[in-house]
């Protein structure tokens, strides 16, 4: 793994492979949107690695990369009790309406984010209660890298309702044997607003 460490004390831990897998195009990063790195986002130099979570990767005000092992060496959370690998997992969020919304019969943009970091997502579905799982429009696929946007038109009538969402991995990766399947994000209650 590599050791990265920070101006402020704070280190990551990071698989190797993840740094030096070609397709992965892990950075370190001097700029963002044209400009140098704002301070907040590890001015002058910080990691960027998709498929991680910041945790384990996105060391900001970088200092000293070492390269050495897990079983040598831990980031500033796994003795904290955070897993030393922290792989981002397939999932989907529902952004509006937001949990505990009223929301009135009839037409309800149901819509969010889904995301499969380094895979890509195909398609989201969703489903109201113990209903079907049904298919939402999404945005442009992006590239495998970047959340997707989703929106589930939902027909909705009077009551208390729990809408959820899943994202559906692209079938890329024959070696995982988890591909294409679906994690539903969190479910959202809903309730029935009158008038
Ligand atoms: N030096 C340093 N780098 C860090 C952290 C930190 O506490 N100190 N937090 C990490 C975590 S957990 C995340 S999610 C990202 C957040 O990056 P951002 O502030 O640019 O969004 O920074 C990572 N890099
Ligand atoms: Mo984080």
């Amino acid at each position: 793994m590599v050791l990265s460490t920070s101006h402020d004390g704070w280190t990551a831990g990071t698989p190797l492979q993840a740094l030096t897998d070609p397709g992965r195009d892990a950075l370190l990063a001097v700029a963002m949107d044209g400009r140098p790195l704002p301070v907040e986002h590890g001015f002058p130099v910080r990691m960027v690695v998709p498929g991680l979570y910041g945790y384990v990767s996105a060391t900001k005000w970088v200092t000293d990369l070492e390269v050495t092992r897990f079983d040598r060496a831990e980031g500033y959370w796994t003795p904290r009790g955070w897993s030393a690998e922290g792989p981002i997992k397939t999932g989907s969020r529902i952004d509006v309406p937001r949990q505990g919304d009223g929301v009135r019969a009839g037409r309800v943009a149901v819509a969010g984010v889904a995301w499969a970091q380094h895979v890509g997502v195909e398609r989201v579905e969703v489903r109201v209660d113990q209903g079907a799982w049904q298919a939402a429009r999404h945005g442009d696929g992006g590239g495998t890298d970047t959340w997707r946007q989703w929106v589930y038109e939902w027909d909705a009538t009077p009551g208390d309702h729990e809408p959820a969402g899943a994202g559906h991995r692209r079938d890329r990766r024959r070696a995982d044997r988890r591909r294409g399947a679906a994690r539903p994000g969190r479910r959202h209650r809903l309730a029935h607003r009158r008038g």
